[in-house]
This record gives C-alpha cells, sequence and structure tokens, in this order.
C-alpha cells in the first residue's frame, strides 16, 4: 500500500524548539500560527530538552497519536527520556523534547557509526558537535521507529540548520521512508569566513572549502553540514544571496528559497500605531533628558533617533559602517548648520559589569528634577486656587507669578538646577565594559570623535545589553523601542535574512539594509522605489566601501530634511509592506519546498496523468488548505515571491545559476567563468 501523501504529517527539527538563542528561534515560533493552522494534530516539532526554558514555554501532555506513542515507548524502553506537550505560543504546536544526556552513553558508539557511515570525524573536545550528534541519532531512531509503525501516512521530516542536521544522512543511509528538507540558514564557512578580513563575494568559487574550515578548527562541523545538504531530498535558504553562498561552500544548488516571515498582528486602525510611536518616543526623549544632562541644549522636537540592533558582530552586521557614516552625517550636519540633532543608539550586548555610575545618576538628577517640578506645580496650583477663591479685591484677582513661587520654591529648584552640572562630556556607552580598551565599537567611536560634544548634531549612545521593561535607565522592551524610533539602520555585510529590518517595516518603522542581505534582496526584488516605501538599500556589491559609507551617509542626512509631515507618511507606506512579510504569503514557500519532497520521495502518487506543476496550480494534488495571499505594491502577476523565481518550480531538472535573482552575469562577460565578474566587494 502507498503511503497517503495528501494526509502526510510533518516533523519539523531544529534546536531552537522552545529554546530561545537565535533567529531560528524567531522562524519556528512566528510560524507556528499558520502551520499548525494547515496540519493541525498532524505537525510535531522536535528539538533537544532545555530544562530551563521548557519549564516556562511547554505544557506537558499524554501523546495522543498512537504510532507517536508506541515510538517513544520503543525508545524509553531503552533509556531515552523525552518531554512531548504543547509549546505555549499562539498556534499551541506539539512538540517533541528529547533529553539528550539521557543517552550520552550511547555517544561513543554514534561517533564511531558516523565515520564508517558518512565519514565524519568527531572530535572529542567539541561538545557542542557531540551534542548535535546525540539529537541527530535519537531523531533517526525516533523516525525509523515512527515510519516502522504508521504505515499508512507519508512523513515529512523538515530540518533546520547543521546542529539539527545529523539525522539527515543517518535517514538516507538506513533507507528511512521519510522524504526530508533541510533549510540552512547561515552557512559555518561563510559566517567564519566574513568575520575575517576576506573578499568574500568575490571569492566565493575560489575558496578551498576543506582546507579552508581546517584551518578554522571546523572541519567536521562543515562535515555535518555538507553531508546535510546532499542527504536531503530538497535543499533549501532562507535567501538567494546565501543560495548562492551554499552552492559554493555546500557544493549543491538549493532547490528554492523559503525567506523568512513574521506573524504580523495588525491595528484595526492605522492611526494606532503612529500613536505608539509617539507616546514611545517620550520614553526615549525622558531616557535622552537624563543621559545628556548637563549638556541638554538641544530640542528634542528637532530631533530623531535612529539604532543599530543585534548580535555582536561588529563586521558582519555593519557597525564598521554605521559608525563610520555617522561620522559622516555629523560632519555634514554641522557645515549645512542643520537645525536637527540625531541620537544614535547601538544595542548589541558585549561584556559589561553593569551600569556606569555617571548612566545611573544622569537619569537619578532628571528624575529628581521632574518630581521637584511636579512637587511646586502642585503647590502652586493650591496658592493659585486659594487666592482667586479668597480674593475680592479689584484688580487682585489674580495674583503675580512672584507671588505664587516663593523662596523655599526657589532654593529647591536652585539645588536641583546646579545638581545638573558636569564637569565631563555625557558618557558614550552606559555599562562599564569587560574590555573598554579593546572593544571594536568603542575604538572606531574614539578614531571618528564621536565624542557627545555640544557642537556635535550626531550624538552616540552604546547599551551594550539587550533592553526590556524592567531595564532601570531605559525601561522599554525591543519592540517599543524599535517604535519610538525613526530610523533602523542595519548596514550588514553577512546577513542570511535579517529580522531587525523585517521587525521594522511590519511596526511602521523606516529602516535601512543592504544588497548583502537576503531581506535588502528580497525587498528590492519585490518593490519599485522601495525608499518611498521607507526601505532604503545600500549597495554593498557594486560599490567601494567609501562610496558605500557615504550613500548610508546620504541616507541618513536626506532623512533628516524631512518634515514631520513627511515622515508620518512615509511610516505609514512602511506599515502597509507588512503583508508582504506575513507567513500568509511566505508560507506559501514551505508548502512548495514540502510538495516537492513529497513528489521526490513518491514520485508514483502524483502520476495521475498530467505533468501540471504542483507550485503553479491551484488545483493540483492540493495537499493543504491554501492561505491567503495578499496583493503587493508592485503588481508582478504570477510571482508571489522571489521563491517563485528561485527554483522551487521544477521536479527533476536542476535550475541554472541565473535563477538567483540579481546574480545575472552581463552578456559581454559570457566568456568569463560563471561568476568571475560578480561586483561585490
Ligand atoms: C505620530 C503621532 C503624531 C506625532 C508624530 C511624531 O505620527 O500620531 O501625533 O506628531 O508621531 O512624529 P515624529 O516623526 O516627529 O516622531
Ligand atoms: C541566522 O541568524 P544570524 O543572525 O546568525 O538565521 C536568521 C533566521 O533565518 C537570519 O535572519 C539571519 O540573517 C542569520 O544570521
Amino acid at each position: 500500500m502507498p503511503r497517503d501523501v495528501k494526509n502526510h504529517f510533518l516533523f519539523e527539527v531544529a534546536t531552537e524548539v522552545a529554546n530561545r538563542v537565535g533567529g531560528i528561534y524567531s522562524v519556528i515560533k512566528s510560524k507556528a500560527p499558520v502551520t499548525t493552522k494547515e496540519y493541525r494534530n498532524r505537525y510535531c516539532l522536535i528539538g533537544p530538552l532545555n530544562r530551563k526554558s521548557a519549564a516556562t514555554e511547554v505544557e506537558e501532555l499524554i501523546p495522543t497519536n498512537v504510532h507517536l506513542k508506541d515510538a517513544l515507548d520503543a525508545m524509553a524502553s531503552r533509556g531515552v527520556r523525552y518531554l512531548y506537550g504543547r509549546w505555549l505560543i499562539e498556534g499551541a504546536p506539539r512538540v517533541l523534547l528529547f533529553d539528550t544526556p539521557s543517552a550520552y552513553g550511547y555517544l561513543d558508539e554514534w561517533k564511531a557509526d558516523l565515520w564508517s557511515i558518512a565519514g565524519i570525524p568527531a572530535p572529542p573536545t567539541d561538545t557542542e558537535t557531540n551534542e548535535a550528534i546525540v539529537f541527530g541519532y535519537l531523531v533517526a531512531w525516533f523516525l525509523g521507529e515512527y515510519v516502522a509503525k504508521d504505515v499508512e501516512h507519508a512523513v515529512i521530516a523538515h530540518f533546520h540548520e547543521w546542529l539539527a542536521g545529523v539525522a539527515l544522512p543517518l535517514c538516507r543511509k538506513r533507507r528511512l521512508d521519510v522524504t526530508t528538507i533541510f533549510t540552512t540558514h547561515a552557512t559555518l564557512l561563510g559566517r567564519y569566513l566574513c568575520a575575517g578580513s576576506v573578499d568574500f563575494y568575490n571569492n566565493l568559487q575560489w575558496f578551498d572549502v576543506d582546507a579552508e574550515a581546517g584551518k578554522r578548527g571546523i572541519y567536521h562541523r562543515y562535515c555535518i553540514e555538507r553531508a546535510a545538504a546532499h542527504s536531503c531530498d530538497v535543499f533549501t535558504t532562507v535567501s538567494h544571496i546565501t543560495a548562492y553562498e551554499s552552492e559554493h561552500l555546500l557544493k549543491r544548488k538549493p532547490d528554492g528559497v523559503l525567506p523568512n516571515g513574521l506573524n504580523v498582528v495588525k491595528f484595526s486602525a492605522v492611526h494606532e500605531f503612529q500613536n505608539l510611536h509617539a507616546i514611545t518616543k517620550e520614553k526615549l526623549n525622558d531616557f535622552v533628558r537624563g543621559h545628556f544632562y548637563g549638556h541638554y541644549d538641544f530640542d528634542l522636537d528637532n530631533t530623531l533617533y535612529f539604532f543599530i540592533s543585534g548580535r555582536y558582530e561588529y563586521r558582519n552586521k555593519g557597525v564598521d559602517m554605521y559608525i563610520e557614516a555617522l561620522a559622516r552625517l555629523n560632519y555634514r550636519l554641522k557645515t549645512e548648520n542643520s537645525n536637527k540633532t540625531v541620537v544614535a543608539f547601538i544595542i548589541m550586548p558585549a561584556a559589561t559589569n553593569s551600569y556606569t555610575v555617571e548612566t545611573l545618576k544622569g537619569q537619578a538628577v532628571i528624575r529628581a528634577l521632574d518630581s521637584t517640578v511636579k512637587d511646586i506645580q502642585q503647590l502652586i496650583g493650591r496658592r493659585l486656587f486659594e487666592h482667586c477663591a479668597r480674593s475680592s479685591e479689584h484688580g487682585k484677582e489674580v495674583p503675580e507669578l512672584d507671588e505664587l513661587l516663593t523662596g523655599s520654591d526657589r532654593v529647591l529648584l536652585k539645588r536641583r538646577v546646579f545638581a545638573l552640572k558636569r564637569n565631563s562630556l555625557p558618557p558614550i556607552v552606559t555599562h562599564n565594559m569587560a574590555d573598554d580598551a579593546n572593544d571594536p565599537i568603542l575604538n572606531q567611536i574614539r578614531r571618528v570623535q564621536l565624542f557627545n560634544h555640544p557642537s556635535d548634531r550626531v550624538k552616540i549612545i552604546f547599551h551594550p545589553e539587550f533592553l526590556n521593561s524592567n531595564n532601570p535607565i531605559l525601561p522599554l522592551d525591543y519592540d517599543d523601542f524599535v517604535r519610538g524610533c525613526h530610523l533602523g539602520i542595519f548596514p550588514s555585510y553577512y546577513e542570511p535574512w535579517g529580522y531587525t529590518p523585517a521587525e521594522c517595516t511590519v511596526m511602521g518603522v523606516p529602516s535601512i539594509t543592504t544588497n548583502l542581505s537576503g531581506f535588502g534582496c528580497y525587498m528590492e526584488d519585490l518593490i519599485e522605489n522601495s525608499s518611498d516605501y521607507g526601505i532604503y538599500i545600500v549597495d554593498r556589491r557594486s560599490k567601494g566601501v567609501d562610496d558605500s559609507i557615504n550613500q548610508l551617509s546620504d541616507y541618513m542626512f536626506d532623512f533628516t530634511l524631512k518634515s514631520r509631515r513627511q515622515r508620518i507618511n512615509q511610516r505609514n507606506r512602511t506599515e502597509r509592506l507588512s503583508d508582504l512579510l506575513d507567513w500568509k504569503r511566505m508560507g506559501l514557500e514551505y508548502i512548495k519546498a514540502r510538495q516537492l519532497a513529497l513528489r521526490r520521495a513518491y514520485p508514483d502518487s502524483f502520476s495521475d496523468g498530467d505533468d501540471e506543476n504542483p507550485f503553479t496550480s491551484a488545483t493540483a494534488h492540493k495537499l493543504t488548505r491554501p492561505l491567503s495571499v495578499p496583493g503587493s505594491p508592485l503588481d508582478r502577476a504570477g510571482f508571489m515571491t522571489p521563491g517563485d523565481l528561485g527554483s522551487l518550480q521544477e521536479l527533476s531538472q536542476s535550475l541554472n545559476t541565473e535563477d538567483y535573482v540579481g546574480f545575472k552575469l552581463p552578456e559581454e562577460e559570457e566568456e568569463e567563468s560563471e561568476y568571475d565578474s560578480y561586483p561585490l566587494t
């Protein structure tokens, strides 16, 4: 009996299931509502058990699926522990979390097996790889048990990133009757190479990948990643630029691109998000008054808040370019006598030893002033009331202001104002850095001399810790902070997708990104005149570094010229783009990938007389409920997302590299090797 492909079961495997580490957590968590809507009880996420986060994120359940229960019972009888339950997020998907330490007794046996079946070495000292191996063997074991018990339904296993990828060569080697998808969210080598000073994109095709991995001590990890990419039925990445990188570094061209979406929650009235901007900006204003006490001589009504945020990857996330462009912006605003002030935040976690005294003092003295003014305001109000209520003498009904402000009020106010005097400049960094002298961000700020001098039109605040609402100096959750800002700036060099500018977009905050980020390329492909929509894209491919920095600083400067009304209009346009990033739309690419996986594994189930392509036909072999597809600013009939152009359209033949949008070679260069003239710097 052939397996039922229509009512197939989906397992999604990642190390960040109910365990926040980085971007993959955002992907699977935000995607859960659409996936559970589509699959209902035929969907389960699998990950390693992290007891601390599972305790708050997962509610334990007894499995009701009899095959799943039998499979787990079989494993439990051999000592494997697990937690099965409901992930307490929107969509409430089922999760199966393996307690990897319960299987460490098998580690040596499994390492030997991995070497003998796939030639993958595993040094004893790399605990992260040991963990990946134990987890991978547990997942393959489980899948083997499951498909032996459920012989009725087809099973898709979708794996994210190399850490979850060890099971893929095992599934292939053991000929398990599952069809597999592997999505890589970055490549190991790409990340390592870009973090050094390598001209990465111009040399992609020339790297001796084994040697480069060996030099960096990651050869065994690289082997796992490459084995995963080659053993899956369908290989995918999150963007076209990472597809190009994967083709060269992992030596397999991805079958398709699965861009990352967001779970977009819209307000019923558009003006609500604008109101939120004004409310949260006021909190930023409070913080700025405190931070710059004694030097607070600029007009907050003419102040713009810029920010960069994310993991502290100085070069990969483009912090180097951000600071240099701010220095140029500062010079330009000064020379053009601009009335605007830019406060530029850097929110990137680094090793610190608590807040500086100066930072805490700033907020304390400004709060003291605020509360004194409020007290005096109340007293003045009472005195005014009393005076007006009692006075009947003509011409004296309303008192003079001097009569209301007493001598003691004046003394108190003076004391508060004197407390605002300071001899030093407002600090750049809010925390005591563990290694202040060698911190790359601080060193560059020193180099370009952005020291928050009164004459500077660009002020810098480096907050080396992620934000939250319990923060003693800037009590805002990250989302609220973003809403209060005017412009997010993410000039990344290595960014397979880039959630930060996408998050800005759905909150209606304009952002600057680059054409080396997956998100930037995606938006560039989809929208004409993207800067009108508040999506500015710096060219880091065809321009030299200096020109790219000038372009970035020009974008910033032009933004400072906008009037308030223009900013409000632009925010409205930005927010309208959020549909483009909604999983309701992005999820369509995942559907295509799964259909392709089923077709590759069970071609006979699809040989029903026509050769209609399931990715372009709504009726052919409809395996899942269709999701609504909202319109886009650019009418591109027939193309839903760049994934359509990317490659998930065919079944058997491989596509050309030209299918990667934005990577077409100029015709006159035909003679040269395929990527010789790829114009990146
Ligand atoms: C929102 C509010 C307006 C406010 C504006 C400030 O649009 O609805 O009331 O004036 O934000 O915008 P700005 O770009 O100056 O922060
Ligand atoms: C990766 O996380 P990162 O910040 O190390 O995966 C993310 C999710 O796909 C992606 O947005 C990001 O660009 C990648 O780099």
